[in-house]
């Protein structure tokens, strides 16, 4: 653990306070925590030097919408190795919403999630990446040794 001396001015100092008591931070250092590690994860996931990643894919249909919710399910079948698991709820007669967790390649994982997103009655589709060190599932690893 390092300790880290960083000097704000007053007007920046109080924007920093006034978002931490927003956000429920408890105190500064674990908001500059969640701040650096969302910008590092940023940064990786733009340079592509993380190579694997988890993400939240949440999205919402309609599910009388034709064929929309079966192609919706094929595309998960089709790529199992990604689609860990997917929870959906019933939002209005007409509405769905979904959320797939996915874990693997992040190259994978982004061209799933357009492909996704950009299906015709897919609406207000959103993906979140979270960079990690390897794709490889726990049971994998131990058995492998
Ligand atoms: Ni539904």
């Amino acid at each position: 653990m390092q300790r880290l001396t960083i000097s704000l001015d007053d007007e920046l100092a109080d924007a920093f306070d006034e978002l931490i008591r927003q956000r429920g931070y408890a105190n500064r250092s674990e908001a500059v925590r969640d701040l650096l590690r969302r910008e590092l994860g940023e940064r990786d996931l733009g340079t592509g030097a993380a190579k694997h990643c988890v993400a939240v894919l949440s999205y919402v249909f309609d599910h009388h919408e034709r064929q929309l919710s079966s192609r919706l399910t094929d595309m998960q079948h089709d790529h199992h190795d990604l689609a860990i698991a997917t929870m959906h709820a019933h939002i209005s007669h007409e509405d769905c919403v979904e959320t797939v967790i996915l874990r693997g390649a992040t190259e994978q994982i982004k061209a799933f999630a357009q492909g996704v997103i950009a299906e015709t009655g897919v609406r207000h589709g959103q993906v979140q990446l979270i960079p990690i060190e390897e794709a490889m599932p726990a049971a994998q690893k131990w058995r492998r040794r």
